[in-house]
Parts: structure tokens; C-alpha cells; sequence
């Protein structure tokens, strides 16, 4: 079955039935079935054809959905590009996906034939496109870095889509009574492969707001009362700020709190549910996999913990590693052997993730083997930033770390050896023109030298500490 006989469950069985709240609108299913048949018509017009790649660049908004339905009932490969990306970053994923056009709301870098969001008017009506897709078809190539630093394309399937969102919506009891507030970007698979996805096969009602703000986040849970809600852990940080009688009441009529995407403090699960009367679930997920493991529904929410396999999921531990197999792992890397091959030992995927099992099953996260840090559940690589510093004429040697902070979780500061001259707010003013916001590092510290092994290996770890 591919995902758009899976979503008919909702567009054609609860056609009139709310399923779609955004900006002050709302959809019905049977809209949301009958607008992404109009795009996928206007794309055909444009010539996209099954397996080319469609780039789009693209903050949440309804169009967004259209269009990810349109390249589903099409067979055209959906590549999302993350909104915080700058000309360097998204170069790498135009020339990499190598996309028929790219969709977005303003000019962008690069030769690939650009389609203007508002300029894309589909016809009046179209009906259903013809389609022959299996469930092995490539529905998205979602870009990561896997373990090692160069941004890679995850060729996620139909199937490994549909895996998981039945998963989800079996293990954390998700229906069709269920209000759902997503705040998340729609460009990486926390709110694509878990938000959109998990909505859609239980027909729920979606509230989709354009992106999380904290200052008006208490004010859009009073106003929606949703019973569900999907956030990383520096969403729950701001939540905490939310004054206790509000918080009281969101608790009364939250069903489900879901965190993942970065660790969640134990202090503040422990804050959280003083204040709201509720267990966050927190899970562990990966692009290249969608959801492996989970607390449970039912059951003990051990904080500090990811919980148990979901169903249908192995794991195993080889030499610390967290390793897994199951119908979530995707089909590869776009166009990169050697990087499948390298991700895999004996058929199981290597998450790069350190981690440890008690002896009831709970997985615990430990660390990683890269030195990837996640800010505000954005992943950074310092190499990348590394790399963009010593291109500064000014920069003789650099290295990024991650500092703890109590908001993002983590947040990268670099060490410098200048050749000449340069004082940090230069370099910021440089970094922001070019990296997106998040990658951004907070501080630029100048040393004499780095530590180094024999070998000329810099020791991130003997860096002087940082203080803010
Ligand atoms: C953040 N910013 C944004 C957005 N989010 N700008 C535009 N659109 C967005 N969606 C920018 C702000 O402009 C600002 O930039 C900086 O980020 C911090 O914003 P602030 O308002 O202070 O936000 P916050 O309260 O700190 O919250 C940030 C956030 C954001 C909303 C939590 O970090 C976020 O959306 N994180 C979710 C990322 C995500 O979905 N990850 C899933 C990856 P400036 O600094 O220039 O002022 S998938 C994954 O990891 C796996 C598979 C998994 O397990 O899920
Ligand atoms: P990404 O490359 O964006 O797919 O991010 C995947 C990585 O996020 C995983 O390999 C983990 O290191 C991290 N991650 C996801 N969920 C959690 C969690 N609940 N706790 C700790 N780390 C997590």
C-alpha cells in the first residue's frame, strides 16, 4: 500500500470532518484530498514526472501540505530544505538532490529552475492523478549528516512512512478524537514523519501553527485545547514559563505530551509534570530511521530514558553502539554507496548513538560517537563550522564545541588562533550571512594555539572551559 491508500482512511472516509486548522482557516479532509489533486495537476503541467526531486524551501503553511501530497500521489520525490539554511547550505542540497525546480516564497541561490510559492495557481478542479506506486517507492530524501559531517540525502520510502505512523498512533494511542497542536518545522521528520504523517492516518484534527513562539504558545493551547502536542526539549523549557493556573488547565485537557529530537533533562520532566500533571513521553528517533524507540502509553515514563523498541524494531548494543533493523530504516543515502554501506554492519544500521539497556529493556542514551551537538533540536556539525571559519583569511586554526545552556540544551562556541586581526563580532557578523541562526557560534573565543595529540588530532576536550 503506498501513503496516499493509508492517508484515505482520512481524505476519503472523513471527507467533511475538520482536519486542517492554519492561520485562522479551516480544512476539511476532503479539501486537503481535493487541493493536493489540483497541485499534483499543475506539476504534471510543469513536467514533473515519478522520481524526479522537488526541492522545497518553505516555512509551514497549507500550500507546504499541498504540496507533499501532490509529489506522493505523483511519485515525485518531496526534498525539504530546512527555512534556517543560508546560500551555502542549500546549495549543497540543490547540487546533491539534483531537483527538476525548486518551490520557495523568495529568489534563491543557484541555477535550479525556481517556482515561486505564490506563483504556483493550480487548475479550478483536477481529479485524482493515476498512480501505480508501491509501498518501496521513495516518498522524501530527508538531508543529515548521519555519523560523519558531509549533509547526506535519507531516501525515507512510503513504507517506512507508514511504518512509523502506525506505530506512533498504535503505541501512543492516537485517534481520530484527538486535537493536535504542531508547532514543529515541517521540513525535518519530527513534524513531517511523525506530525503530518500520525494526523493523517488517524484523522485527527491539526491546529499547524507557522513555527513555535513561546510568547504566544500559552495563548494558542487556551484557544485550541488540543489533547496532544509534539515538541522538543527546549520547547518544554519555555512551557515551564507558562503561570501555574494556566499550565493547571492545559494539563486538564492534554491527553499526551511527546518529547524527542535531544535529551530531556530529568529536571525538567520532573518540573514539567509538577506543574502540568503530566508524564512527557520521550522518544528517540533518527531521519534516517523515523522512531526506534519509546517510553510507553501505558506503563512507567522513566525519565532519562527512551524507553522500550518499538514494534517490530530490534536493537542491539556492539560496543556501545546503539544498532538497529526494522521496516523504519531507510532505503540509503541519495546517490552515496560507499555512505549506505559505511551506515550498515551486517544489516544492522549504526546510529552512532552511544547508549545502555537495564535489565526491564529502557534504553538510555548516553552520548554520541560523533561530536554532533543539538541545539533547540537542531543538529549542528562543528566541522561544517570549522570549515566556513578557516575559509576567513583572519583564521589560522578552529574548533567548535557544544556548551551546555539551559534553554537549547546545547549551544556551539568556537576556538580560535588568529593569523591577524579579528575581534568576534566580525566573525558573528560573517557566520550569520552564511550559516543558518542556530549555527551560529555564541561566542568566539581566541586562544594562543589548540591542543593537540602527536599526530597534530585537536583535543576538543582539553579546550579551556567556557563561561558565559
Ligand atoms: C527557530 N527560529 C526560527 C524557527 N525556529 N526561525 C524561523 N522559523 C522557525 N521555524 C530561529 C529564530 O528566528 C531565532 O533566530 C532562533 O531560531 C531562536 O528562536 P526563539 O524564538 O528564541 O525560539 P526558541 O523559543 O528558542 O525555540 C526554538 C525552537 C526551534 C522553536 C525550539 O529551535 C525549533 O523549531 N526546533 C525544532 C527543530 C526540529 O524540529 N528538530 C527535529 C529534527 P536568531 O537566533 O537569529 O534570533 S528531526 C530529529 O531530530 C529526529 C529524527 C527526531 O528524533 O525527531
Ligand atoms: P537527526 O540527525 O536530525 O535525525 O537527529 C538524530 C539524532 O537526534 C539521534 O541520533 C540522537 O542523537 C538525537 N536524538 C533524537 N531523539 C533523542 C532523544 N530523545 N534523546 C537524546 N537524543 C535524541
Amino acid at each position: 500500500m503506498n501513503l496516499i491508500q493509508l492517508f484515505d482512511l482520512s481524505l476519503q472516509g472523513r471527507r467533511d470532518h475538520v482536519a486542517l486548522e492554519f492561520g485562522g482557516s479551516s480544512y476539511p479532509f476532503g479539501e486537503i484530498d481535493a487541493r493536493s489533486n489540483r497541485m499534483a495537476a499543475l506539476f504534471q503541467a510543469r513536467g514533473l514526472r515519478m522520481g524526479d526531486r522537488l526541492c522545497v524551501y518553505l516555512s509551514n503553511c497549507v500550500e507546504l501540505i499541498d504540496i507533499y501530497l501532490a509529489c506522493l500521489k505523483l511519485g515525485v520525490i518531496f526534498v525539504p530544505i530546512n527555512i534556517l539554511y543560508r546560500e551555502r547550505e542549500i546549495l549543497h542540497i540543490l547540487a546533491d538532490s539534483d531537483p527538476k525546480a525548486v518551490i520557495a516564497a523568495q529568489p534563491m541561490p543557484g541555477t535550479v529552475p525556481l517556482w515561486l510559492a505564490h506563483e504556483l495557481i493550480p487548475p479550478v478542479e483536477a481529479a485524482r492523478p493515476s498512480s501505480s506506486l508501491d509501498g518501496d517507492s521513495p516518498a522524501a530524501l530527508v538531508y543529515t549528516s548521519g555519523t560523519t559531517g558531509v549533509s547526506k540525502g535519507a531516501i525515507l520510502t512510503h513504507n517506512n512512512f507508514a511504518v512509523n505512523a502506525i506505530n506512533l498512533n498504535a503505541c501512543w494511542d492516537i485517534s481520530k478524537s484527538d486535537r493536535f497542536l504542531l508547532a514543529l518545522p515541517l521540513f525535518h521528520v519530527h513534524a513531517l514523519g511523525n506530525g503530518l504523517h500520525c494526523w493523517l492516518t488517524s484523522g485527527c484534527r491539526m491546529r499547524l501553527l507557522e513555527r513555535f513562539e513561546h510568547q504566544k504558545a500559552s495563548a494558542e493551547f487556551l484557544d485550541f485545547r488540543p489533547t496532544l502536542f509534539f515538541g522538543v526539549p527546549t520547547i518544554y523549557v519555555r512551557l515551564l514559563d507558562f503561570p501555574p493556573a494556566v499550565a493547571r488547565e492545559v494539563g486538564g485537557f492534554m491527553r499526551l505530551f511527546v518529547s524527542g529530537s535531544a535529551p530531556l533533562s530529568p529536571q525538567v520532566f520532573e518540573e514539567f509534570h509538577s506543574r502540568f500533571g503530566h508524564a512527557i513521553l520521550e522518544r528517540y528517533g533518527m531521519t534516517e530511521t523515523l522512531m526506534n524507540v519509546s517510553n510507553p502509553y501505558s506503563g512507567e515514563r522513566r525519565p532519562g530514558t527512551v524507553g522500550l523498541p518499538l514494534p517490530g524494531i530490534s536493537v542491539r548494543i556492539v560496543n556501545g553502539e546503539l544498532q538497529l533493523r526494522g521496516p523504519n530504516v531507510c532505503a540509503g543515502y541519495w546517490r552515496r554507496e560507499e555512505a549506505t554501506a559505511a551506515a550498515f554492519e551486517d544489516g544492522w544500521f549504526r546510529t552512532g548513538d552511544i547508549a545502555e539497556r537495564s535489565e526491564d529493556g529502557y534504553y538510555t542514551l548516553l552520548g554520541r560517537k560523533s561530536d554532533l551537538i543539538i541545539s533547540g533540536g537542531f543538529n549542528i556539525y562543528p566541522r561544517e563550522i570549522e570549515e566556513f571559519l578557516l575559509e576567513q583569511a583572519e583564521i589560522a586554526e578552529a574548533a567548535v564545541v557544544g556548551v551546555p545552556d539551559k534553554l537549547r540544551g546545547e549551544i556551539p562556541v568556537a576556538y580560535i588562533v588568529v593569523r591577524t586581526p579579528i575581534d568576534a563580532a566580525a566573525l558573528d557578523t560573517r557566520c550569520r550571512e552564511k550559516l543558518a541562526s542556530f549555527k551560529v557560534p555564541r561566542d568566539f573565543v581566541m586562544v594562543e594555539k589548540l591542543p593537540r595529540t602527536a599526530l597534530g588530532k585537536i583535543q576538543k576536550h582539553l579546550l579551556p572551559p567556557w563561561t558565559a
